[in-house]
């Protein structure tokens, strides 16, 4: 492990592309890289890439990645993919659609495929963002699919937060359904070549300049207003709306100046600061949200938990009774651990629980 640390502070490609698979694969070794890797960190630039599949995300980020080579800077790129594991066309694809940039040292690609948990997902990209950050790469692309809370969340990992749409999805303005037009610092309407692409340009940014008092109708529905972003400023940030053809190399330009116009942004607004503490927060929210729950399933068992499960289903026991079972179980073994004494189950209401482990 020493020698893959230090594999990857000298930005060699292979010890960072092993460093990764350890992290992607054990929570153990993500624990043990991004400690030693940290005092390295907090120097990439993090952009997330969010947005409906299909929205040319992946186009996009090779659009972008290659303009950022001719400026000089290293790229790394994860590509976050939660439901398709890798037997599915979609790590292909995007290693196809990024072949642009194959052979270039500059350029660091990685695809991380759904484990078990999407907590776990998000936690393994965290660290593989510290890994690819203390690399050295200025810039550090991670591309997700908006469609729930765990995209959000991974996107959230970020210092400046791209949303693509795309015109004909099934609705104009898919953003909203999954609530991740609210972290956009950038929004992007790619394939701008074809029809109906003005339409959803105009609306997000009628979108944005509703201002606070909030709420609009679309197909129906009121839609309040995103809070941050309220005039379509977020912390003295004119949140654009820009058409891009990705396939085609249109719009590109202009997105990554304002890519880079919103880092400067953040850097002399103090915002910056505020982002990083915000990330901080929620990462060692989620971190430990995260031990606490794997602490819960060593201390009570599966079955155990079942039971309860059952109980409760049952109208057995109530719900808040069952939380109040677990976590003073959960205190009762700490404690009888620390005292020597082997683990018993003692409760003092009639418990679903085996009366022996
Ligand atoms: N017409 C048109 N097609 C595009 C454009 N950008 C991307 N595409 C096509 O749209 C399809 C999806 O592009 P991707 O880049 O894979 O989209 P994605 O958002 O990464 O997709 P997922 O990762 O599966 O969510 C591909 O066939 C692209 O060639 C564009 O600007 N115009
Ligand atoms: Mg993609």
């Amino acid at each position: 492990m020493n020698e893959l640390i230090a594999g990857v502070l000298d930005g060699r490609a292979r010890a960072i592309a092993r460093l990764l698979t350890l992290v992607e694969n054990s929570e153990t070794a993500a624990e043990t890289a991004v400690t030693a890797l940290y005092p390295h960190t907090g120097q990439a630039h993090i952009i997330g890439i969010t947005g409906p599949p299909g929205s040319g995300k992946s186009t996009l980020v090779n659009e972008i990645a290659k303009l950022l080579r001719q400026q000089g800077q290293r790229v790394g790129i994860i590509a976050v993919d939660p439901s398709s594991p890798f037997t599915g066309g979609a790590l292909l694809g995007d290693r196809v659609r990024m072949r642009d940039l194959a052979g270039d040292s500059g350029v660091f690609i990685r695809s991380m495929a759904s484990r078990g948990s999407l907590g776990g997902l998000a936690q393994a990209t965290w660290a593989a963002i510290k890994v690819l950050d203390a690399a050295g790469y200025e810039k550090v692309l991670v591309e997700t699919v908006g469609a729930g809370q765990a995209e959000v969340d991974i996107a959230r990992a970020a210092h400046t937060t791209l949303v693509v749409e795309a015109p004909g999805m099934g609705d104009d303005v898919q953003a909203f359904k999954a609530g991740i037009l609210e972290i956009a610092d950038i929004l992007v309407v790619n394939k701008a070549d074809r029809p109906g692409s003005e339409r959803v340009v105009r609306s997000l940014e009628l979108m944005l300049h509703l201002g606070p008092i909030g709420g609009t109708r679309h197909h129906g529905r009121i839609l309040t207003s995103p809070t941050p972003t309220a005039n379509g400023t977020a912390g003295g940030w004119q949140i654009p709306v820009l058409p891009t053809a990705a396939s085609e190399g249109r719009g590109t330009t202009e997105l990554v100046a304002q890519i880079q116009q919103h880092l400067a942004h953040l850097q002399t607004s103090g915002e910056w600061q505020k982002r990083e503490q915000e990330r901080c927060r929620h990462e060692l929210r989620q971190l430990l949200q995260l031990r606490l729950l794997a602490r819960l399933d060593t201390a009570v068992s599966q079955s155990e938990q079942d039971a309860l499960v059952t109980a409760v289903a049952a109208r057995e026991i109530d719900p808040y009774t069952a939380v109040r079972e677990i976590y003073n179980e959960l205190y009762a073994r700490d404690w009888r651990l620390e005292s020597g004494q082997p683990p018993s189950l003692i409760s003092n209401v009639q418990s679903p629980f085996p009366e022996n482990l």
